[in-house]
C-alpha cells in the first residue's frame, strides 16, 4: 500500500480527504450534538474503488476536519460482507440510524440495511434484522441496481426512495413507506427518467423540499459510461415529482452529492470530486479522491438552484489581493500566486467577448487552467494547459450559463492542489481537476481586466 507523498503539489491542503487511499460518495452526513460528522466510501486497503468501508470525519467548524476510525466495515457472512455501499443517517427519536446498502462480493445483490450509533458516532451496531428491504420491485425486470438508500421524515413518517432502473427505459427513484425504519412499504416510483435525458441507471437520488419546490438530484449514469448530476426542481403532488426544470448540476467531477439540513436549517450539500488521472496514477499516488467544499443550496426567484459554499470557510483565507474596475493592466501576473486559493470576482460581461481568470500559470503561459466566460455563446468553461505525464484528462469541461439582464457575471473559485471548484453566479458549476508537471505554474492573471468590477484573491490556510 502506498503512502501519500506530503510534498505531493496535486494533494488538496484545504479540501477533506483521508490520510490515504480511495474515497468516494459522502455518506450518512448528520450534524450530531453540534458537531458535523461526515462518513464516506473509503477502501482501507488502497488507492482503489474496492472493499468499501464508512470512513469517519468529524468537525466542528465545516473547515477542520479530524478523521476518525472507520465507522462501519463490511461483516463476514452477512448481507453486507461485499461491502457498506453508500446510504444516509437519521435521527430515530434519539437514537443515530445510518440506512446503506449492503451487497454481496460481485455486487449482484444489493439490499438495504440498518446500523445504530452511539452517543459519539465512533461505535455501530449493526440492526439483527438486517436487511430490511431486498426485494426489488417486479417492474424494475432484470436490474440488479438497488442502492443509495434516502430517508426524510414526513407526516409522523419516514419516507425513502431508492435508486435503480427499468431496464430498457431508464433509471429510476423508487418510494418507500415506514413507520419504524425497520419494515418498509413499497408506493411506486417517485420519478422515472428518460434514459437518453437522464441516464439508464440513477444513483444516489435524493430529494428535499426547498423554498417552495422539490428539488430531485440524481447522480446519473449514461450509455458510454459517462455519469453526471442532474439537479431536476418541480413539485411534489400524490406523492410523485413532477419536474417544472432540469440541468446539469455539475459540468465536471462533483459526483454522488448528499444533502441534509443542519441546526441553522440550511440544505447542505457534500460532494465527492472524482480523479481525472489514470487509476494507476491514484495507486501509485496513494490517494484518490476528494470531499468539495460543503455548499448550501437556496432557490432564485426563478426557483433556480444557487449553491453557494458555506461561509465557514472563509475563516481559512490568509493574505488577499484586491482590485477593482481599471487598476488591472493587461497581461500581466497578479501579486499574488499559489495552489490554494479562494477567488471572488466580478465581471461586466458586456464588455469584452470573453472574460475569466487563469490559475496555476506557468511564467511562459504554457501551463495554466482558464476559466471563460464567453458573452456570445453564454457559456462558462474550464480549460485545461498542462504538461503532465501519463493518461489524464485535458479535455475542455464547461456549460451554457445565461446571465440575466443588467446581471454581472460572478465567479467564485476555489483552488487547491488538483481541485478547481468554479460557481458562476451560484447557479453554473464546474468542478474540475488538473495536475501540473511541477510547482512552478502558480501565476494568477485577468483575462481582459478591463471587464473586471472587482476581484479579490486569497490564500488558503492548510488544514493539515
Ligand atoms: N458509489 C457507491 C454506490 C453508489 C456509487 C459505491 C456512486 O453505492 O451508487 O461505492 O458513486
Amino acid at each position: 500500500m502506498t503512502q501519500p507523498n506530503p510534498q505531493d503539489i496535486h494533494r488538496p491542503t484545504y479540501h477533506f480527504l483521508p490520510a490515504a487511499n480511495w474515497m468516494n460518495d459522502p455518506n450518512g452526513v448528520i450534524q450530531w450534538k453540534g458537531r458535523y460528522h461526515l462518513f464516506f466510501q473509503y477502501n482501507p486497503d488502497g488507492a482503489y474503488h474496492a472493499n468499501m468501508h464508512w470512513g469517519h470525519a468529524v468537525s466542528d467548524d465545516l473547515a477542520h476536519w479530524e478523521e476518525l476510525p472507520i465507522a462501519i466495515a463490511p461483516t463476514p457472512n452477512s448481507p453486507d460482507q461485499g461491502g457498506i455501499f453508500t446510504g444516509c443517517m437519521v435521527d430515530d427519536g434519539g437514537t443515530p440510524t445510518a440506512i446503506y446498502t449492503g451487497v454481496n462480493d460481485d455486487y449482484t445483490r444489493q439490499v438495504q440495511c440498518l446500523a445504530f450509533g452511539n452517543e459519539d458516532l465512533t461505535r455501530w451496531t449493526k440492526h439483527s434484522g438486517n436487511p430490511v428491504l431486498s426485494e426489488i420491485p417486479a417492474h424494475c425486470f432484470q436490474s440488479r441496481d438497488f442502492r443509495d438508500p434516502f430517508v426524510w421524515r414526513a407526516d409522523d413518517l419516514w419516507y425513502m426512495t431508492v435508486s435503480g432502473n427499468i431496464n430498457g427505459i431508464g433509471g429510476v427513484a423508487l418510494l418507500y413507506r415506514s413507520d419504524d425504519l425497520r419494515d418498509w412499504q413499497y408506493l411506486h416510483p417517485l420519478f422515472v427518467g428518460e434514459g437518453a435525458r437522464h441516464g439508464y441507471n440513477f444513483e444516489c437520488v435524493n430529494f428535499f423540499p426547498l423554498g417552495e419546490r422539490w428539488v430531485m438530484l440524481i447522480s446519473s449514469m449514461f450509455d458510454g459510461g459517462g455519469a453526471t448530476v442532474l439537479a431536476l426542481v418541480g413539485r411534489y403532488e400524490n406523492q410523485r415529482f413532477f419536474p417544472e426544470s432540469e440541468t446539469v448540476y455539475d459540468a465536471g467531477y462533483g459526483y454522488a452529492p448528499l444533502t441534509h439540513v443542519d441546526d441553522q436549517g440550511r440544505q447542505l450539500l457534500w460532494a465527492w470530486l472524482r480523479e481525472g488521472r489514470s487509476r494507476e496514477a491514484q495507486r501509485s499516488a496513494g490517494w484518490s479522491g476528494v470531499q468539495a467544499i460543503p455548499r448550501a443550496l437556496s432557490l432564485d426567484g426563478k426557483h433556480r438552484l444557487v449553491s453557494d459554499p458555506v461561509s465557514e470557510i472563509e475563516a481559512l483565507r490568509r493574505d488577499g489581493f484586491h482590485a477593482e474596475a481599471g487598476d488591472l493592466a493587461e497581461d500581466e501576473d497578479l501579486p499574488i500566486r499559489g495552489l490554494a486559493l479562494d477567488i471572488e470576482a466580478e465581471f461586466d460581461a458586456s464588455l469584452a467577448e470573453t472574460c475569466g481568470i487563469e490559475l496555476a500559470r506557468s511564467p511562459d503561459g504554457q501551463e495554466k487552467v482558464a476559466i471563460t466566460y464567453d458573452a456570445v455563446t453564454e457559456a462558462l468553461r474550464v480549460t485545461r494547459h498542462y504538461a503532465s505525464e501519463g493518461e489524464i484528462d485535458s479535455e475542455a469541461q464547461g456549460l451554457a450559463h445565461r446571465l440575466d439582464p443588467d446581471e454581472n457575471l460572478r465567479l467564485r473559485i476555489l483552488l487547491d492542489g488538483s481541485v478547481i471548484e468554479v460557481i458562476a453566479n451560484g447557479r453554473a458549476r464546474v468542478t474540475s481537476r488538473f495536475y501540473p508537471s511541477g510547482g512552478a505554474s502558480q501565476g494568477v492573471r485577468v483575462i481582459n481586466p478591463a471587464a473586471v468590477v472587482s476581484l479579490d484573491v486569497w490564500e488558503m490556510a492548510s488544514i493539515g
